[in-house]
């Protein structure tokens, strides 16, 4: 039985930078036990005063297109020649893989997983895309907390994931590969619309040409697009993660992006439209989460099932004796 830390033992541990603590807080939010999270709910309280000190960034793109390999490459960018304190969360809910993708990716992120200034956290696996994303959410307030000025939110290019994800960043980031279609990447013209800044990876060796080539025809694809409320025209680079080139520039574009949407306001509204939603979003998880729990609904939930699906009651009729109850 682990020892049951208090609430500012928590807290008081987190904003001392002290990583096992960090960790511990994090298992804290991800468990489903109600005890659990009454107190992760305190600790969260308590360190948010603190919170909010970084940039957050979502990184996607197809499984394959090199984003382990692109988090290591700027990440140790960012801890050995910027000074930042960097923190890794993914979003992965379709992951089965034990620990999630990132843990089985740390052969990838070795130098970085090993670095003083770096923070990695696996998503938390065989959860909800609504559970995984409250529990990111609440690891990257945690990690703010902690001193990391960099938060990295990966998530694989291939569903939902995104938007939840792009619901929770400043910048968003796509991840391409030159040379094959859109349809091909299984990229949504969605999760292109959504991207501050597009980078075409693996661009080295025979694989340059095709990448420039990669780069102008995505960047006139993103001026068909209509100028987005943060009023920033995306960007597109190219960069190899195997020999550097180009992941420096992927980090210059985000200054740009960050400094033009804080003078311009943009940055903070954003915020406080994200802290709006997620209110609006934690009552209506809790609502159907209670809802589900009581033991009425329970009882007769199977039976309505069954009449609606044989036709013999509606849908609507059944919602409303189950709300009702
Ligand atoms: N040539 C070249 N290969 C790369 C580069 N970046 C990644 N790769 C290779 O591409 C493959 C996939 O890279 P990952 O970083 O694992 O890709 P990923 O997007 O994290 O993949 P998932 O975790 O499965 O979603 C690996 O074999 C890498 O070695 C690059 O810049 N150049
Ligand atoms: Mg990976």
């Amino acid at each position: 039985m682990p020892k049951r830390f208090s609430a500012s033992d928590y807290s008081e541990g987190i904003l001392a930078g002290n990583r096992v603590r960090l960790s511990q807080a994090i298992t804290l939010v991800e468990s489903t036990l109600p005890s659990d999270q009454e107190l992760a709910q305190q600790v969260l309280d308590a360190v948010l005063p603190h919170a909010g000190r970084s940039v957050r960034v979502g990184i996607t793109g197809v499984p394959g297109v090199g984003k382990s390999t692109f988090i290591e490459a700027l990440g140790l960018h960012l801890v050995r020649e910027k000074g930042h304190r960097l923190a890794v969360l993914a979003v992965d809910p379709t992951s089965q893989r034990s620990g999630g993708s990132i843990l089985g990716d740390k052969t990838r992120m070795n130098e970085l997983a090993a670095h003083p200034q770096a923070f990695i956290r696996p998503s938390p696996a065989g959860r909800s895309l609504g559970g995984v994303t409250r529990s990111t959410r609440e690891a990257l307030l945690l990690c703010e907390a902690a001193g990391h000025d960099v938060i990295f939110v990966e998530t694989v290019g291939v569903g939902q994931s995104e938007t939840a994800v792009h619901g929770m960043v400043d910048f968003f980031l796509l991840l391409m590969l030159a040379g094959a279609g859109d349809e091909l990447q299984g990229i949504k013209k969605g999760i292109m619309e959504m991207a501050d800044a597009i980078t075409i990876t693996k661009a080295d060796g025979g694989n340059e040409l095709a990448a420039r080539r990669a780069r102008a025809e995505y960047q006139n694809a993103l001026h068909l697009f209509p100028l987005a409320p943060s009023k920033w025209s995306p960007e597109v680079t190219i960069s190899s993660a195997l020999t550097g080139q180009g992941v420096p520039d992927v980090w210059q574009v985000l200054e740009k992006y960050v400094a033009q949407t804080r003078a311009s306001g943009y940055f903070a509204q954003r915020r406080q439209e994200q802290n709006l939603h997620w209110l609006h979003e934690t009552i209506r998880q809790s609502l159907e989460t209670q809802f589900y729990a009581r033991p009425a609904v329970q009882q007769q939930l199977a039976a309505l099932e069954q009449a609606v699906r044989e036709g013999r009651q509606s849908a609507f009729g059944a919602a409303g004796q189950l709300l009702g109850l």
